[in-house]
């Protein structure tokens, strides 16, 4: 809404979120799927190990869609 990118412009930036529950490559799986679902999604990397989540977007998403989709993976997280 009102956010114009433009090519080569570096406009991606990135969050980071700790995930609780997931033990697996298939928690992995999950998250990263749920959460590419969003648009603006760029990029995933989850640990099952770390717990640690980290989205790249190219255009601003809430936090709460991040959370939410997480939640949709059954696990919950919180914004780091
Ligand atoms: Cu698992």
């Amino acid at each position: 809404m009102g956010y114009l990118t433009r090519e080569g412009a570096g406009a991606m930036t990135t969050s980071e979120y700790q995930v609780t529950g997931m033990s697996c490559g298939h928690c992995e799986a999950a998250v990263r799927d749920e959460v590419g679902k969003i648009t603006g999604v760029d990029d995933i990397q989850v640990s099952a190990q770390t717990g640690r989540l980290v989205v790249t977007v190219t255009e601003p998403v809430d936090d709460a869609r991040v959370l939410a989709a997480v939640g949709e993976a059954g696990y919950e997280a919180v914004r780091v």
